[in-house]
């Protein structure tokens, strides 16, 4: 019997690949879509992308067959989850098996940025430490209030791991948790006044849309810490730009952004921020568990019809 066919949007690992092609004829999206679509569109019945990809209406207009979007990543606001929905099709993701190594991003990358470790780093390396002396001193944590924006499951883990640094843990989202002894913030900008660090780990989407507005970085303060792990969305790009320039916010650390790949050149210039290539996940190990979830979503739905981690609005498909 042929293989159903299987549409790749994005990159997978060559183990992922190995995988799929067990139980798919798999399709990579080549540059020229529309030709693709055209011949294959009609036949495609899986998909897996990344949150890079995304998956809009348009697309699955082309799809007619499809029956399931195998999210490589746990954030899928680049997915149109209402219309694949509507259209029958389960979407999924990968929840959980990066919970620790993007809580780790965010303590490496809070420490980074308020120890200045790049400029040292950067300062060494011109050879500045032997002509110039002893490089400038920075600001430790220890003793700080540290605000999570989003104590999901991966906020959660960076609250655990961020006791041991002995700082105090607080947190707003939309619901207060009832088994969870740290204080809860029903409005963000309150929280940003309380707190010197605001660790941002929430989803993108319409609703978190730029939430990290002008007033939240002001209220934080010109020696307040922003750190993003979540999604670029959820901060107001041009408004940071702003308040580091000014210096009415104090420093920066980002591992998403806005329109990735695409990094504003005056954030990049920026002296206070410090900035990654959205790596959270971004280990061997921790992406091969994604990719493995991933391409089990897929599998598991072709022989029984259910899938593994469905996202929470397809969990009764
Ligand atoms: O608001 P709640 O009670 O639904 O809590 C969720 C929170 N959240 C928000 N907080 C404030 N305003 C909002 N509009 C809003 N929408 C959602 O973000 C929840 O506690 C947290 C997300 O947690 P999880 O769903 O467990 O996601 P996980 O695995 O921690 O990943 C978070 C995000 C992904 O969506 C990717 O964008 C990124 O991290 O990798």
């Amino acid at each position: 019997m042929s293989k159903p066919h299987m549409l790749l949007i994005g990159y997978a690992t060559q183990r992922s690949l190995d995988r799929l092609a067990e139980s798919f004829t798999v399709h990579k999206m080549p540059e020229d879509r529309e030709a693709f679509l055209a011949e294959y569109g009609p036949k495609i019945e899986y998909l897996m992308s990344n949150g890079h990809g995304g998956v809009p209406a348009a697309l699955m207009d082309r799809l007619p067959k499809l029956k399931i979007i195998s999210n490589y990543g746990v954030g899928y606001d680049s997915i149109d989850v209402a219309t694949a929905v509507s259209r029958g099709i389960i979407v999924t993701h990968t929840p959980n098996v990066l919970n620790d190594e993007v809580a780790n991003t965010a303590i490496m990358l809070l420490l980074t940025t308020a120890r200045n470790f790049l400029h040292d780093n950067a300062y060494l390396k011109a050879g500045r430490w032997a002509t110039e002396g002893e490089a400038p001193l920075s600001n430790g944590i220890a003793g700080r209030r540290v605000g999570i924006l989003g104590l999901g499951r991966i906020g959660m883990a960076t609250a655990r791991k961020l006791h041991a640094f002995g700082v105090e843990v607080v947190y707003h989202q939309r619901t207060k948790l009832g088994n969870v002894d740290l204080r809860y913030y029903a409005d963000l900008t309150e929280m940003a006044r309380d707190v010197d660090v605001l660790i941002c780990i929430a989803p993108g989407g319409p609703s978190t849309l730029k939430i990290v507005n002008r007033e939240v970085m002001d209220a934080l303060g010109p020696d307040g810490i922003l750190i993003n792990v979540g999604r670029g969305s959820v901060v107001d790009e041009q408004a940071l730009i702003d308040a580091l320039q000014q210096g009415s916010l104090g420093k920066a650390g980002l591992d998403v952004f806005a329109n990735e790949p695409n990094v504003p050149d005056e954030l990049v210039k920026q002296p206070n921020a410090t900035l990654l290539p959205h790596v959270g996940s971004g280990t061997v190990e921790t992406r091969q568990a994604m990719g493995d979830l991933a391409v089990q979503n897929l599998t598991q739905f072709h022989a029984t019809g259910k899938a593994v981690t469905p996202v929470p609005e397809c969990k009764h498909m």
